[in-house]
């Protein structure tokens, strides 16, 4: 009877940890809700150095693209898989000669635009 009793004590144990987990899970689900639909690229036709994004971002000073260089200055193209426009700004926290990308779209060559090497900052998100 006593051993009766001890398992179906760790089985209890077991499913009060499972229904623990359970929302922890649900929280990282949330936590990583926004995806990175928007990506910068240092060089245009899409090459060397990359950004992803999936949120504002104030300032580029304090980034570096996928490959080490800094990121501020030198943005060439980009594609946008996001629902929504997304504005790049010569300068940061929003300011100065604006561009946007229309919601899935992308651009190869931000010089045509005249806005090649000036992303300083990006929001939209
Ligand atoms: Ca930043
Ligand atoms: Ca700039
Ligand atoms: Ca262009």
């Amino acid at each position: 009877m006593r051993k009766i009793a001890l398992s179906v004590g760790l089985a209890a144990v077991a499913t009060a940890g499972l229904i623990a987990a359970s929302p922890a899970a649900t929280a990282a689900e949330a936590g990583t809700q926004a995806t990175a639909c928007f990506t910068l690229w240092q060089t245009a036709g899409y090459n060397d150095g990359s950004r992803s994004f999936s949120g504002n971002d104030n300032d580029f000073g304090n980034n570096n693209w996928s490959n080490g260089k800094k990121s501020n200055d030198d943005a060439n193209s980009g594609k946008n898989a996001c629902s929504h426009r997304v504005y790049l700004y010569a300068n940061s926290n929003y300011g100065g000669q604006s561009y946007y990308l229309q919601a899935n779209s992308s651009d190869s060559d931000f010089g045509n635009n005249s806005f090649s090497n000036k992303a300083s900052s990006l929001n939209g998100f």
